[in-house]
């Protein structure tokens, strides 16, 4: 068993529940977690960092349950009142939310980079642990739909996610560099394991992967690289997922999702309803864990993020 360092590389929801899980479980010099920033956007003015709101607020238990994004109590009086005032109103930004989207606005207006406002704004809602953008230089996820290349929110919120996607791009890639606690947390010499949190691989983890030099750095790494599966039952639990894997023309399992890290991975955490699907992937030469990935609450969040260590052999 190590007692190093671990690496989460997270997109919103689940990567966010299991992140906090980590968090729960690991002392904060034991774990970095990099966020996805491809969702990200301008919108009224202002920057949204949508994966990097979800892994914040459910590190701080802010995080609404029912919704999956956003911060729990929200009232919507500021929603009302740009609607009233004709502003575009397709994009939900919540009262107790928009302290966050101005703060890190007006820092990044003031010059601080996105990796030093995050660590702030973590900080301040008493997250000890480092939360970090996957780099500091813009990229933005978009998508192709038969309307053409549409930007991510605009088809995710927007269009609900219903434009079939026959590819997917991530601009400002490459040439986007990994931040500096990135590339940090890649480099330790005391890494234990890459934990690829359960985010949707297509959306929300290859931007990840898109980063410079991220994929070969990732290969090139002696510990191991472990991947819990955002499907149960074979489908996603929230997102579009299941509908990308059919768009895709890819089977909705956890084959498609190995196949689809390659190299990268070579362990998987699947959901018990999957137990099916072992022995094919150990064939595939995976380790497999098969256990309960539904997070409904810290509790669950903390117990996967021990079977996950456990799996990758690291200490908590
Ligand atoms: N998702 C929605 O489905 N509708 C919204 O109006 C919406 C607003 C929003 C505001 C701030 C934020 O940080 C996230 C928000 N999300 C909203 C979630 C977000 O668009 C997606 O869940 C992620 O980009 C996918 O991981």
């Amino acid at each position: 068993m190590s007692k190093g360092h671990v690496l989460a590389l997270s997109g919103g929801v689940g990567g966010a529940k299991l992140a906090a899980g980590l968090a729960a479980v690991l002392p904060p010099e034991r774990l970095t977690v990099v966020v996805n920033t491809g969702d990200d956007f301008e919108h009224l003015g202002l920057t949204i960092c949508p994966d990097i709101d979800s892994v914040t607020y459910t590190m701080a238990g802010l995080n609404d349950r029912q919704r999956g994004w956003g911060v729990t109590g929200e009232t919507w009086q500021a929603m009302a009142s740009l609607k009233a005032l004709g502003e575009a109103d397709w994009f939900n930004l919540g009262d107790r939310d928009l302290g966050m989207h101005i703060a890190r606005s007006w820092r990044l207006r003031e010059g601080e980079s996105l990796s030093k406002v995050t660590a702030r704004l973590t900080q301040s809602l008493g997250i000890a642990h480092r939360v970090a953008p996957m780099s500091d230089d813009p990229v933005r996820t978009q998508v192709q739909t038969a309307a053409g290349w549409q930007d991510f929110q605009q088809w995710f919120v927007g269009d609900q996610c219903g434009p079939a996607v026959s590819a997917i791009r991530f601009a400002g890639t490459p040439g986007a560099r990994p931040s500096a606690a990135f590339a940090e947390g890649l480099g330790r010499p005391d890494l234990a394991a890459v934990v690829f949190c359960p985010s949707n691989p297509f959306l929300s983890v290859d931007p990840i992967l898109a980063v410079d030099g991220v994929h070969d750095a990732l290969l090139g790494l002696s510990v191991p690289r472990i991947a819990v599966s955002p499907l149960i039952g074979g489908k996603a639990l929230k997102g579009p997922l299941s509908k990308m894997l059919a768009e895709l023309g890819l089977e909705a399992s956890n084959r498609a999702i190995t196949n689809h890290y390659g190299p990268l991975v070579d362990s998987l955490v699947i959901d018990r309803t999957d137990a099916h699907e072992t022995a094919a992937l150990q064939g595939g030469g995976h380790t497999v864990t098969v256990t309960d990935t539904l997070m409904r609450g810290p509790d669950d969040q903390s117990r996967l993020a021990r079977e996950v260590l456990a799996a990758a052999g690291v200490e908590y």
